[in-house]
């Protein structure tokens, strides 16, 4: 009998059911960029990415019940609870960067909240907006407005995942920017449990979930650069390749240099040493 039966991919994760109510979340070494996942990976990426959700999962779960139920020696794979997962994705903007700027300019909204005139890319917000999209099968996800997002989860629901989203956002950020790093808006995904009790699912508060900015490098009015995938980007760019699949392999100095910046973002964020992490996962849920 197999231990765990593959359930779906995402571009950088693997699922896998354990039980009827337990599945295994892995995350890889792979990284994307540009929508692309590169031929090369990053040693140690899915490990940092485990950690530091794991390390969040347990910072909030006086706000509200997560799937989390084990970290795996190999600091990769967390066991989790299989929930029924809600039809949309949770984004908290509290700076204007991707989508939320390309909405902004083309209307001065963004997901029907009214912003005031004159904001720059990249700009501080006056406060966190709650801006859902749809889960695109292929392709893009689709920013939505309050009545469009009311209509696939009911208007109760999502008063509470916009207050519950919020409240992260907020004590996530504030955490982040005491420690140099600006966190300008995350991505969460909320399930219900089988009590229809609203719990957060997924990875919380990563490198590839949130856009987290040196505050040091910080200018509004230009793109700031991402912390930890800058390098591969410089470099793809460097090259003049066309951003279609597939995407070049990453000459040695590129991967251990962007190792390094995750490694770093993992130290710096959580106050835990990698090397402590990797002989014992759990040390990011004490
Ligand atoms: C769930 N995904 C996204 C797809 C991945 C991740 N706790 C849960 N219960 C039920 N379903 C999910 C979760 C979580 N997390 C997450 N799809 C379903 C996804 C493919 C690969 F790694």
């Amino acid at each position: 009998m197999p231990e765990a039966t593959h359930v779906g991919s995402g571009k950088v994760r693997e699922l896998y059911a354990l039980d009827d109510d337990r599945l295994l979340l892995v995350a890889s070494d792979r990284i994307s960029t540009f929508d692309v996942v590169l031929p090369t990976e990053i040693p140690d990426k899915g490990r940092v990415l485990t950690g530091l959700s794991g390390f969040w999962f347990a910072r909030t779960r006086h706000v509200v019940p997560n799937h989390l139920l084990a970290l795996r020696d190999d600091a990769r794979s967390t066991e989790c609870r299989r929930l029924e997962m809600l039809p949309i994705e949770c984004v908290v903007r509290g700076y204007l960067s991707g989508s939320g700027w390309k909405d902004y300019r083309a209307t001065g909204e963004v997901c029907g909240h009214r912003l005031p005139e004159g904001l720059v890319e990249s700009q501080q917000l006056p406060r966190p907006i709650f801006t859902p999209a749809t889960k695109a099968q292929t392709g893009h996800d689709e920013n939505i407005d309050r009545d469009a997002a009311v209509e696939l989860v009911g208007e109760d629901r999502f008063d509470e995942v916009e207050a519950t989203a919020l409240a992260l956002y907020e004590l996530a950020a504030e955490h982040a920017r005491a420690r140099g790093i600006i966190l300008a808006d995350t991505k969460l995904e909320f399930g219900l449990d089988d009590r229809g009790r609203l719990v957060l699912g997924d990875e919380a508060f990563t490198p590839d979930s949130s856009r987290f900015w040196p505050a040091d490098e910080y200018r509004p009015g230009s793109t700031p650069p991402s912390f930890d995938k800058q390098f591969v980007r410089d470099y793809c760019e460097s090259l003049g390749w066309d951003k279609t699949h597939p995407g070049p392999e990453l000459p040695d100095e590129v991967v251990t240099g962007t190792r390094a910046r995750y490694v770093e973002a993992f130290e710096h964020l959580t106050g835990i040493g990698f090397d402590d992490y990797l002989a014992d996962p759990r040390v990011v849920l004490a």
